[in-house]
Order: structure tokens, then sequence, then C-alpha cells
């Protein structure tokens, strides 16, 4: 009797020792089928997906990457292709507001929403104009926190951003044929430009850890949107397939003139010299850098951009300085084992 009470005590925490110890402190995260999701995706998840309307892909367009894979970059291109490269349009609008994360639902934001909203309809003639800016500007946010409820209650073309791992993603959207941008970006980059979202963004904790810390959470896929390979292969099964689009944040980099040629072809969009040339100059990473409605520079609710830069260093190969000899053979064995036969590679 006491020795199988012992051997069930010994087992339990076996088991505990085994369950990987928490790196992040995410506020507010849940976790659905084994993937851990940050505090700004709404709770139900699933069933409100299943309720989510689709269109037909003339009206609807989705930019879904895994995080950190170049998606502010494809939305300001995806969107100037759209409407043809209204530069104008998209500077008097921060990207966050013109285009909305479709899971996505902040239940702070909808608590105060509403009382928001009335207080911008009956005072805001009496407020002077630099604080009727900042009133639209949160009232803006306040809109898009929900990203689902106003998605649904759009009525003309919707450009949608999405982190979504593919067994998420709305099945109506795939079978309807939505057109899907999908940006890969190579996973050693994609960890360190992740590692400093963490540092800048309260929804990832503020991480103050070395990287090396970091890098643990990356291959004990502990992370938000879950495991680089789950995603970016879950996705590539799509691959091949009419509507959708994999375009690489590499070959972005290397030739953005194709990468636009590209991504209009797909679009079903003419550009005019004259266009292709406005949008390639406003998507620059110097320009962006500077554009206060894609830098997150005014988003200081979420952001504490003294921590990191949100868009920060726009470069290949930033893993050299991160990642140890050891890290990074490790991670190459890890990286060929599981793309292999995938016929899908990085310039790394
Ligand atoms: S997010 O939070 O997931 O939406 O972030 P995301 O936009 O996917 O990725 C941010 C990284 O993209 C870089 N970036 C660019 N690179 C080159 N050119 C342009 N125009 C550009 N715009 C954004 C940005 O700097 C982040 O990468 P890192 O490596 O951190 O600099």
């Amino acid at each position: 009797m006491w020795n199988s009470r012992r051997r069930r005590c010994d087992k339990m925490v076996d088991e505990l020792h085994k369950q990987p110890r928490p790196i992040l402190n995410l506020p507010q995260k849940f976790v659905s089928d084994g993937v851990t999701f940050p505090g700004y995706v709404r709770k139900d998840l699933k069933e409100s997906i299943e309720k989510f309307e689709c269109r037909d892909d003339d009206v609807c367009v989705y930019v879904v990457t895994y995080p950190k894979s170049g998606t502010t970059w494809a939305i300001e291109m995806v969107s100037l292709i759209l409407n043809n490269a209204d530069t104008e349009y998209n500077l008097s609008k921060e990207q966050f507001a013109r285009v909305l994360v479709l899971e996505m639902r902040l239940e702070f934001a909808q608590r105060i929403k509403f009382i928001f909203l009335v207080i911008y309809r009956l005072l805001t003639w009496l407020m002077p104009r630099s604080l009727q800016e900042t009133m639209k500007y949160w009232l803006a946010a306040l809109m898009a926190s929900d990203g689902m409820t106003y998605l649904n209650s759009m009525t003309t073309r919707r450009l949608i951003k999405s982190h979504l791992p593919c067994n998420f993603f709305p099945r109506k959207a795939l079978e309807k044929k939505c057109k899907i941008v999908y940006i890969l970006r190579n996973p050693k980059d994609t960890y360190v430009s992740y590692y400093y979202f963490h540092k800048n963004n309260w929804f990832h904790g503020f991480y103050d850890k070395p990287w090396s810390e970091f890098y643990k959470a990356c291959v004990e896929k502990q992370l938000p949107y879950g495991d680089w390979f789950d995603h970016v292969l879950g996705w590539w099964k799509h691959n091949g397939e009419k509507n959708i689009c994999f375009l690489k944040y590499e070959d972005m980099k290397r030739n953005p003139r194709a990468a636009l040629e590209t991504l209009s072809s797909f679009l079903e969009k003419d550009l005019s010299e004259e266009a292709a040339t406005k949008i390639l100059e406003h998507c620059s990473f110097e320009s962006m850098k500077k554009n206060r409605t894609v830098n997150m520079s005014v988003n200081t609710f979420v952001f504490d951009l003294k921590r990191a830069a949100f868009i920060r260093k726009g470069t290949v190969g930033d893993w050299e300085n991160h990642f140890t000899v050891a890290e990074n053979a490790a991670f190459q064995e890890l990286y060929d084992k599981k793309m292999k036969g995938s016929g899908l590679n990085f310039d790394m």
C-alpha cells in the first residue's frame, strides 16, 4: 500500500519534470489544440471562425504569415496594388485600422468602445483640433480591436491580416477560393525578429531575458501562434493551388520589383510604371521605418519602442548576430529533418 502510493507520487513528479518550463510570460494568453495564442486573440476562436462570413474571391484578400515574416510590408504592397497606388489614403490611417487582424478581439476595448463612441459623437466639436485627432485615432483602434465583427459588417472589398495556422483558418475561405497571400521568411531571422517583438510588445510580456532563453522557447514550441515548422508546413500543403500565392521575404528583399509584379499578377491588377515606382518607394524599408502609420510609434498603448523598434533592421541574416555556433548546429539539424521532402528552401 505504502509502496504503491510512493510509486504514484514518483510518477507524478516525473510527469511534472517532463512538462516544459514556461519560458515566456504572455499576459492573457490561451491555448487551443496545443497552440498558444497571445492575449489579443479572441478566446472563442474556433467557434467564431466557423461562423465567419466568407465572400467571393474578388472582394476578399487575406495576407497570412507566421508572425514577423514581413506581414506589414506585404500588406502595404497588397493594399496599394488594390487601391491603385493611393499612398495618400494609406498615409491617412494606421495600417491596423485599414487592415484588420481576423483573430483579434480585445475584451477591454469592447467594454469601453461604446462609451468612447458616444463621447466622440457628442463632444468632439467642443475639443481642440489636436484632441479631436487623438480621439479619432483611439476610436479607429477600438473599432479595429474586434476583427471579425468589424469585417462581417463591411460591405466593400476586404483586405484581411491573419497569423492563424492553416488548421485554424476559416475552411470556407479556402473552399470559396478567396485570394490568400502567404509570406514566408527563413526561420532563424523570423525567430530573431520575434525575440525583439517580445521585448517591445505588452502582449508578449516586454520580455527581458537573453536570446539564449528565447531560443529554448522557440525549439520547445512555446511561442505564440505555435512552431514555425508546423505553421509553414501546414500552409505549404496548399502550394500549387491557384488561389494561394507563396512569397518569400528573402525574394522580396532581393528583388522588390519582381515581388510587386508577382503580387499584382496574382491579384489580377495591372500596374502602370508610375504606380509601381510609387509603391516601391512607399514600401522601401527606409520609408516604412519613418512612416507613422506602420511603424507603431503612435501605438504607445501596446508598444514600447525604446526597447526595440517595430520596423527594426529589415535584413536577411541577422540570425548570425544571435545564434551561437551550438544553437545553429542544433537548429540546422532540426531544420533538415523537418523540411526534408517538402521542396521548400530558404536563403539564410
Ligand atoms: S508582425 O508583427 O508579425 O505583423 O510583424 P511583420 O510585419 O510580419 O514583420 C516585421 C519584420 O519585417 C521587417 N520589415 C521590413 N523589411 C524589409 N523591408 C520593409 N519595407 C519592411 N517592413 C517591415 C521588420 O523590420 C521586421 O523584421 P526585423 O528583422 O525585426 O527588422
